[in-house]
Order: C-alpha cells, then sequence, then structure tokens
C-alpha cells in the first residue's frame, strides 16, 4: 500500500525533489542506465517521459470525462501538423518549467542542452501545418473537445544545409532515437482499401447498390500524441496514422509460400506514409500523394464511426457528435469516402447521406495561388478510386441541376462550377468538392475572405453566400511567447500579472507603461539580450560576428517569389552600392537575416537562396561595408531554429505581392514579440495594423486592387528599370557577375525574369520599398520613440492569439462548448 501511493507521487508530483527523483529513475527503468554511463540522448528520453508521466493522468480523465459527457467532437483534418519540439511546451503548459529546470541542474545537467536534444517532429511545409499545431494547443488550452488526424510520415520536411550558398535537402529521419511523446495504439487499426473495379448489384431487400471489389489494401494503425493545455487538465489527442501491410494480404502470399511477394508488399504499403512532400503551396499530381490524403481521411472516418458505435450512438447522430474541419483541400476526399461509408457500408440513403456529410463538413482555404489548387487526373483518379469517382459524378449531376435551376440557361457557369474541369485533359477539381460537401467555407485573414468571393471562389459564393466567412489565422502565445522569449514574458508578467498567457487581449494594459522610462529601458534590454543570444548561436553555428546594437532586420519564410526575398536582397545590393559609392554615408547599422527552405523541385526558389548567400559573403567580406551592414541566412528554418529568432528581431519583413498571401503567421509572431512590420497590405498583414495603428507599422507597396489594374493595363518592368538610376544599379550589379566571382550567368535566369516578366512586381514597388526601408532607418535612430512603438505592437497584438481564432471557429462553425476536465 505504501508503496502504490510512493509510486503514484513520484508520477504525479510536481517539487523539483520529486520531479528529480522520478527523472532518475525513468533513467534506469526506461534508458537502463545509471547516471554516471547516461547519454544526452538518454537524459532527453528520461526527462521527456518524467512530463509525459504527467500528462497521462490528465490524458485519461480527458477521455473519460468526454466519453461521460457524450461531447461533441472537432476532428482537424489535415495532411500537415508541424509542432515542433514537445518537451519545452509541456513544460510550459504543465506550469513546471521552472521546478524541472531546478530539479535538473541539481544534478549538474545543463537545462536547456537536453531540451535542445528533442528533433522535432517536422511533419509540415510552413505556415499551414503551424497554424494546425496552434490550433491543437487552443482547443486544448479553451477545453474543447477535439482531436487532429493526420500521417505519421516517417520523414518529415528535410532538414537544409547550406553548401557553396545552395540549398542541400537531407533526408529527416525524425524517429531514428525513438519518440517518448507517441503511443502506438495497434488495436485500433483499421483498413483502407484501394484500386479495382465496381459492379452493381440487387441486395436482398431488391435495392439497387454497388459494390467495390478493390484490387489492394493497407493497414492504418494510429499513433497517439497527447497535447495538453495551457494550465488546464484538458490532454487532447493527436491521432497519426502508419500505414502497414495488411495481415490478410500478407498471410495469403505466406500461406502459397510467396515470402519474397510478402515482404515486398509489407515495404511497398509502408512506402505510402514514408515521406512528406516538401512543396509548399505547389500541386503536384502524384499518385502516392492521392494515396496518402485518400489513406488519413478515410482512416480518420473510420476511426469516427468506430468511437460512434463504441458509444452506442445512431448513424445520424453523426454530425452531432462530429464536426469535422478540413485543413485546405488535402483531406477534400472526405466528402467522397464519408458518403461511400454511409451509403455503401451503413446503407443510408443517399440524401440523407448528403444531409449528414454537408451538416458534418466545413473547409478552409489558405491560398489563391492557382498552382496551389488541387485537381487530380480523373484517370489517376479512377485507378485508385473507382467507387469514388461514381460518387463525386452523382453528387456533380445532383448539384449542376441545383445550378441549372438558379441560373437557368448559362452553361458556361455550369461548366465553371462543375466538379469536373473538362476544358481539355479531364480533372476533379478538390476545392469545388469540398465546397459543395461542406457547410462552410472560410478565408484565413480578411483580405483573404473577401478576395476567396470575389476570385476562385465567386460561382460557390454567388451560389451558397451564407456557406461563406473569415477566420483570422492566430498563433498561440503559449509557443511563440512564453517559451520562445522568457525574457520578455518575466518583464510583462512583472507589470500586468501572468493572466495574459491566455487571455492575451489582457497585453493592453501595457499601454499604460509606455511612457515609463523604467519600463522602457527594461523593455530594450529584454530585447538587446535577446538579440545577444542569438548572435551567439550565429556565431556558433556560422562563425559570423553580428553586432546586437545594429538593427534586426529579419524575413524568415519559405523561400517563394510570392514571398518576395529577393526585393529583400534589392534593398541590401542598394545599400551596399550607396555606401560603395559614398564611404562615408550615414546609415542605421543593420544585420539582414533570412531563413527558410526551398522546396527542393523550384528552381528560382533555390537560386534566390543562393543569391542571398552571394550577397552575404560579399557584403560581409567587404571592410568598407561590413560594419554598417551584415547579411546572414540561417541554414534549417524549422520551429527549433525559429524560436530564438522571433525575440531578437526589430524588424519583420512581410514583404508579399498583395493579394498573394493568404494571411502569414510569422508577422503574428514577429510583433508580439515587439518587432515592427514592414509590409504590404496583404493577408493579415491588413489586420496587424488596423490593431498597432498605421503609426506603428511601416506600410509600403501597391495595393491588391492597384496590383490588378496594373497588370491589366499590360505591366512593363523595363519602364520602372529605366526610370530609376538606384534600381537599374542594383540589378546590373548582380548581373555583372559582383556576387558571383565574375559569372555573368549565375544569376541572369533571375534577371531575366524580373526584367522581361516580373509576374510579382518587384520593380513596381521598388521604390516605395526604399523609401519605406529609409524611413526605418531615420525611425531607429530615435531609440526612444522606436520602443514606444515595439511595446505597443507587443500591447495590441491580442487578436492575433490563436485563442481568439479558435473561440470563433467554435462559435460560427463548429457549434462547440468547452467541457472543463476535473
Ligand atoms: O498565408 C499562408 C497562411 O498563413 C498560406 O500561404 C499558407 O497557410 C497559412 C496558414 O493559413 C498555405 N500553405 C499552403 N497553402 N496555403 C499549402 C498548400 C499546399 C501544400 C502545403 C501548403
Amino acid at each position: 500500500m505504501l508503496m502504490q501511493i510512493q509510486v503514484e507521487e513520484d508520477r504525479i508530483g510536481l517539487s523539483p525533489e520529486i520531479l528529480r527523483r522520478a527523472f532518475l529513475d525513468n533513467l534506469f527503468y526506461i534508458q537502463g542506465k545509471p547516471l554516471a554511463l547516461a547519454t544526452k540522448n538518454d537524459f532527453y528520453i528520461a526527462l521527456a517521459y518524467t512530463v509525459r508521466d504527467r500528462m497521462l493522468h490528465c490524458w485519461n480523465s480527458t477521455a473519460s470525462t468526454y466519453t461521460a459527457r457524450g461531447s461533441r467532437t472537432v476532428c482537424y483534418l489535415s495532411a500537415e501538423f508541424l509542432m515542433g519540439p514537445h518537451l519545452g511546451n509541456n513544460l510550459i503548459n504543465l506550469g513546471i518549467y521552472d521546478q524541472m529546470k531546478q530539479a535538473i541542474e541539481g544534478l549538474d545537467l545543463d537545462f536547456e542542452e537536453l531540451i535542445a536534444q528533442e528533433e522535432e517532429p517536422g511533419l509540415g511545409n510552413g505556415g499551414l501545418g503551424r497554424l494546425a499545431a496552434c490550433y491543437l494547443d487552443s482547443l486544448a488550452t479553451l477545453e474543447i473537445p477535439s482531436m487532429g488526424y493526420g500521417i505519421r510520415y516517417e520523414f518529415g520536411i528535410f532538414d537544409q544545409e547550406i553548401r557553396d550558398g545552395w540549398q542541400v535537402e537531407i533526408t529527416d529521419k525524425w524517429l531514428r532515437y525513438g519518440n517518448p511523446w507517441e503511443l502506438p495504439r495497434p488495436e485500433w487499426a483499421v483498413e483502407i482499401k484501394f484500386g479495382g473495379y465496381t459492379e452493381p448489384f440487387t441486395d436482398d431487400q431488391g435495392r439497387y447498390r454497388v459494390r467495390w471489389i478493390p484490387a489492394w489494401s493497407v493497414k492504418g494503425v494510429p499513433y497517439d500524441t497527447p497535447i495538453l493545455g495551457y494550465q488546464v487538465n484538458t490532454a487532447n489527442t493527436l491521432r497519426l496514422w502508419k500505414a502497414e501491410a495488411p495481415e490478410s494480404f500478407d498471410f495469403e502470399a505466406f500461406n502459397q509460400g510467396n515470402y519474397y511477394r510478402a515482404v515486398q508488399e509489407k515495404v511497398a504499403s509502408e512506402n505510402l506514409t514514408k515521406v512528406l512532400y516538401p512543396n509548399d503551396e505547389k500541386f503536384e499530381g502524384k499518385q502516392l500523394r492521392l494515396q496518402q490524403q485518400f489513406f488519413f481521411v478515410s482512416c480518420s472516418l473510420q476511426d469516427m464511426f468506430h468511437i460512434l458505435e463504441r458509444q452506442q450512438l445512431p448513424l445520424e447522430a453523426f454530425p452531432q457528435k462530429f464536426t469535422v474541419q478540413l485543413n485546405d483541400t488535402h483531406p477534400a476526399i472526405a466528402v467522397a469516402e464519408l458518403m461511400r461509408l454511409l451509403v455503401d457500408k451503413y446503407l443510408v440513403e443517399w440524401d440523407k447521406a448528403w444531409d449528414i456529410t454537408q451538416q458534418t463538413l466545413a473547409y478552409t482555404n489558405h491560398t489563391l495561388l492557382p498552382e496551389a489548387l488541387e485537381k487530380w487526373a480523373l484517370d489517376l483518379f479512377a485507378g485508385l478510386l473507382p467507387r469514388h469517382l461514381e460518387i463525386i459524378y452523382e453528387i456533380n449531376a445532383r448539384f449542376l441541376d441545383r445550378v441549372r435551376l438558379k441560373f437557368v440557361g448559362d452553361a458556361e457557369r455550369t461548366a465553371r462550377m462543375s466538379l469536373i474541369d473538362e476544358q481539355g485533359a479531364r480533372y476533379i477539381r478538390m476545392a469545388h468538392l469540398a465546397c459543395v460537401g461542406s457547410h462552410a467555407i472560410n478565408g484565413v485573414a480578411a483580405l483573404h475572405s473577401e478576395l476567396l468571393k470575389q476570385t476562385v471562389l465567386k460561382d460557390f459564393y454567388e451560389f451558397f453566400p451564407e456557406k461563406f466567412s473569415n477566420k483570422t489565422n492566430g498563433v498561440t502565445p503559449r509557443r511563440w511567447i512564453a517559451l520562445s522569449n522568457p525574457s520578455m514574458t518575466k518583464l510583462i508578467t512583472s507589470k500586468i500579472g501572468s493572466g495574459w498567457i491566455k487571455h492575451l487581449d489582457q497585453l493592453r494594459q501595457l499601454e499604460s507603461f509606455v511612457g515609463d522610462i523604467e519600463f522602457q529601458r527594461q523593455w530594450r534590454e529584454s530585447k538587446r539580450s535577446n538579440k545577444q543570444s542569438l548572435a551567439a548561436l550565429v556565431k556558433n553555428r556560422l562563425d559570423i560576428t553580428i553586432d546586437p546594437d545594429s538593427l534586426f532586420d529579419v524575413q524568415s519564410k519559405r523561400i517563394h517569389e510570392y514571398k518576395r526575398q529577393h526585393l529583400n536582397a534589392l534593398h541590401i545590393v542598394t545599400l551596399y552600392d550607396s555606401i560603395k559609392q559614398n564611404p562615408t554615408l550615414e546609415i542605421t547599422p543593420r544585420t539582414f537575416i533570412f531563413g527558410g527552405k526551398a522546396a527542393p523541385g523550384y528552381y528560382m526558389a533555390k537560386l534566390m537562396i543562393k543569391l542571398i548567400t552571394a550577397i552575404a559573403e560579399v557584403v560581409n567580406g567587404d571592410p568598407d561595408v561590413r560594419d554598417r551592414i551584415k547579411v546572414v541566412f540561417i541554414p534549417d528554418y524549422n520551429v527549433t531554429n525559429s524560436q530564438p529568432v522571433y525575440p531578437a528581431a526589430d524588424l519583420s519583413e512581410q514583404i508579399s505581392t498583395a493579394g498573394l498571401e493568404a494571411s502569414g503567421t510569422g508577422n503574428m509572431k514577429f510583433a508580439m514579440n515587439g518587432a515592427l512590420t514592414i509590409g504590404t497590405l496583404d493577408g493579415a498583414n491588413v489586420e496587424i495594423r488596423e490593431e498597432v495603428g498605421a503609426e506603428n507599422f511601416f506600410l509600403f507597396g501597391l495595393i491588391t486592387e492597384e496590383v490588378a489594374a496594373l497588370k491589366e493595363q499590360g505591366y512593363n518592368p523595363w519602364d520602372y528599370y529605366h526610370s530609376n538610376d538606384a534600381l537599374k544599379a542594383a540589378i546590373d550589379l548582380i548581373a555583372s557577375g559582383h556576387f558571383s566571382h565574375g559569372d555573368r550567368d549565375l544569376f541572369k535566369p533571375l534577371v531575366d525574369k524580373l526584367l522581361h516578366h516580373d509576374p510579382f512586381l518587384l520593380l513596381a514597388d521598388y521604390a516605395s520599398y526604399i523609401e519605406c526601408q529609409t524611413k526605418v532607418d531615420q525611425a531607429y535612430r530615435d531609440t526612444q520613440h522606436w520602443t514606444r512603438m515595439s511595446i505597443l505592437n507587443a500591447a495590441r497584438m491580442g487578436k492575433f492569439s490563436s485563442d481568439r481564432s479558435i473561440r470563433d471557429y467554435c462559435k460560427e462553425i463548429w457549434k462547440v462548448q468547452p467541457i472543463e476536465v476535473l
């Protein structure tokens, strides 16, 4: 009896002494090592289990509370969850960061070093996957019954190395030392079928039905990770599916003595969830990708039916029990799969099944870029999912009948709205499928949601306007402030208490200290110490010395032409050139910091990285300029490496061509950490500027309507090139080989594209950008005023907490209420 209580206490106690004892216990019983023999990884694993033990109680209570209350559950379906390292975040959410630090340091171990041991699960490309992760944090913190459903990729987003200035991709073996945060649940595995053909038949009751005879199948095994909320007992689940060989197929081959075929099949099955597609906002119609999408959607929907069965609820209760959010069109096949399960498996009649499907599903659009819109070649689709194709035809036929009724004689509209693109080779339009099958459709920032209605989804908006709404993105202040920026967190809490971590609007209270000289000094000191930490990291990793007193000007995000990292580069070249022309030029010393990965097949993006590193080499090596400007490209930008970046930034570059960045979320992380934004009126920049005040935001560039008008009237970048001397000088310098050891060919594709097409209007925005950067330069010299602006930025970012976004989704789309876990 005594023994039991002792064990319990060691598993749940939160004091440094108990934590230390539990840690040593885990080191011995899980890693099988005494202190003296343990490696850093052993320490990390023991630490992780010590934390996980303290979450398991919450996880269990949460599950039983939800079952007992029969609560409505939000199911967030996403092909990507960019969770970032779990350990630090779980310590914050458990509220034991400092206690654990004390426990570990009491053993003479370096706590931060152990935290840094974790290989982050990079199961996403960028903003879309990270948004899903922030939403899970907020759902748990707000005590909303919810589940994240996705794919357990064996290889996440590649690790980036920079060699000779070029990006090199290294496979991400994140599971190689084990993953202490997940629990496999093989007992809840499901079967997923592919290929084959269909045939009609009449069932016992004389009903017309269709049978799908698939050609092959795989098994989906769920791996569960607890997602703990901040200072609550709620721990929800992230359920990621791994593909394995099906039991039955394997067995058959074995019986025939075909052992090698069985092994081969096993390998082929596991390929399905092997690797994350590393393309951000670019659709590639690859068969394996469609297999991945259908696989995780079918696994997840079948899982929901099993839960319904276990709770002995009728099929009609499906939409009351589950509300399913589709994170972009990647899971849009859910429309057809839910219909198939209801109609073919559970024998629900079509109209009723359609009601259930529509009531259950909701769709979030994340981009207007035409190259990102998913459309599957019909043959490929038919080969993999023949039954789903029939179902989509039926949905389409019924839908287009309604369109024809509402817009009589408008054949063009009918063709435009069809789920099938028949302009040439035939394709299935996944966004159309998602719109028709969902009761709610939303964009991710106010501007984006408006543009959706005016452009890519215009016809659908005209057909069912009531489905459309906006849900502006948000980010979690737990990871992006409390964990990433402890010095600012401490300062803020010393002034207004710690309530803001859960109620970010409370940061407004900082406004009353904005004129307080002592508070301003502390604010600067915090920023300065964060800059020093980043400088130390840069020195350590890249052996580049940067000055923490210089202005840290940061652009970190995926590399993409529409995000215009090369516009930033043109500014650097312009500054460089003006210093070379006028060696005594007075400018505010700046450190330009870049970070971001390029899709491996995106040649122009890779060339942009080479351009930045080439400029860095020249600038940093030139004694005339290097004390005034420095350029750093931080390799392998991921969640881990981004965490020290946001707190150290003075200036946040959000410079996409207006109308093209749906929202952005990095823009929010920077501003929350007291950086000022230089940005276009694009995505959530519009709302950030509204919140922080126009006087605390550096705005430049054409607005969306002007971009459209300029393109309409025939945009000619040459005119800008010839009428702006500084612009011409910058482009000529790049073309001359100045940054490429005399090689005039290296950057030619980039320069030619700018001069001859410039689809993202860099040249049109150049003058406005440079002028705005001059204002930044001036403003930074007035330290006190800059500090005021920095404080006001952070103080006014309450709206951009993902808690606010999730509350909006809960109220307006999901209709779910919090359930307290005791
Ligand atoms: O503006 C961002 C947005 O903040 C947008 O570009 C990004 O989603 C973020 C979160 O809403 C996004 N990613 C993708 N589409 N939009 C995407 C598309 C295909 C594959 C992977 C990612």
